[in-house]
C-alpha cells in the first residue's frame, strides 16, 4: 500500500501541517511507503518520497487532488495535510471493498438531494457525499475512475452539470462521489476517520484524526 499526499505551492501553513502529518504516519510506515505528489515543479523538504506531477487543467486548486489517480499501486490511502495518523493504517485496508471514505456530515446543500438528482439524470446509482480528506482505494479503483472523475469535474466547471449556489468549492467532491457511485464501498466509521471538534476530543482511539477547523490544535500535538 501507499500513503499519498498532494501539495502544490508551499503555503507555509499547509507545509507545516504536511510535515506533521507525515511525521505521524512515519511511526508506522517507511519513507518509500509515503508519497508526496508535488504539483508544478514545487520542491518541499519532506520526510517522504516526493514525486512530481503537472497541474491538473483546472479551475480551483483542490482539483490537483485528481493527480492521485496516476498512482500505480492498487492499494492506496490519500490524506489531506490536516490529518494525524494515530494507529497503523494498514488495518483500514482489511475487508472486501474498492474504496472507503467517511460519509460527509455537512452534505445537505451541496450533496444530498442535489447529488441524488444529478446521479439520476446521468443514469447512475444513488451515492452519498464523501469526506474527501481521507480516501482509500483498493483494486486500482483510483485508476479506473480517472477519466470519469475528470470528465464529471469538467462538466461542473463548464456548467454542463448544475451546481447549487455557493457550492463551487465542492466540485471535486461532487464529481468524485458520482465517479465512485456503484463501486464497492465500505464507509469509514468515526473511529476510523475522526473529525476533531465534531466527534469530540478523544484523541486516543481513532486511526485518523482530521482537524479541519482546528489546525492549530494539530500543530500543537506532541507525537
Ligand atoms: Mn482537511
Amino acid at each position: 500500500m501507499r500513503l499519498v499526499y498532494v501539495t502544490w505551492r508551499g503555503k507555509p501553513l499547509y507545509d507545516r501541517l504536511l510535515i506533521k502529518s507525515i511525521k505521524s504516519a512515519r511511526r508506522w510506515l517507511d519513507k518509500d511507503e509515503v508519497y508526496v505528489i508535488a504539483i508544478g515543479g514545487y520542491r518541499g523538504d519532506f520526510d517522504a518520497t516526493v514525486i512530481q506531477a503537472d497541474p491538473v487543467p483546472i479551475h480551483d486548486w483542490i482539483a490537483n487532488r485528481l493527480a492521485i489517480c496516476d498512482i500505480m499501486d492498487d492499494e492506496m490511502l490519500y490524506l489531506d495535510a490536516d490529518i494525524i495518523v494515530n494507529r497503523d493504517i494498514r488495518e483500514l485496508f482489511d475487508g472486501d471493498f474498492e474504496f472507503r471514505a467517511r460519509v460527509a456530515y455537512d452534505d445537505s446543500r451541496c450533496g444530498g438531494q442535489h447529488l441524488a438528482r444529478i446521479a439520476a439524470s446521468l443514469g447512475k446509482p444513488a451515492t452519498l457525499m464523501w469526506n474527501g480528506g481521507a480516501v482509500i482505494f483498493k483494486k486500482g479503483l483510483h485508476r479506473r475512475i480517472k477519466k470519469e472523475w475528470y470528465d464529471l469535474y469538467q462538466a461542473f466547471v463548464t456548467r454542463k452539470l448544475p451546481t447549487p449556489l455557493g457550492c463551487a468549492y465542492h466540485w471535486v467532491q461532487l464529481s468524485f462521489a458520482l465517479a465512485v457511485a456503484g463501486h464497492k464501498v465500505l464507509p469509514l466509521s468515526s473511529e476510523e476517520h475522526y473529525l476533531y471538534g465534531v466527534d469530540g476530543r478523544d484523541l486516543e482511539r481513532p486511526y485518523l484524526i482530521h482537524f479541519v477547523r482546528h489546525k492549530e490544535v494539530m500543530l500543537r500535538m506532541e507525537l
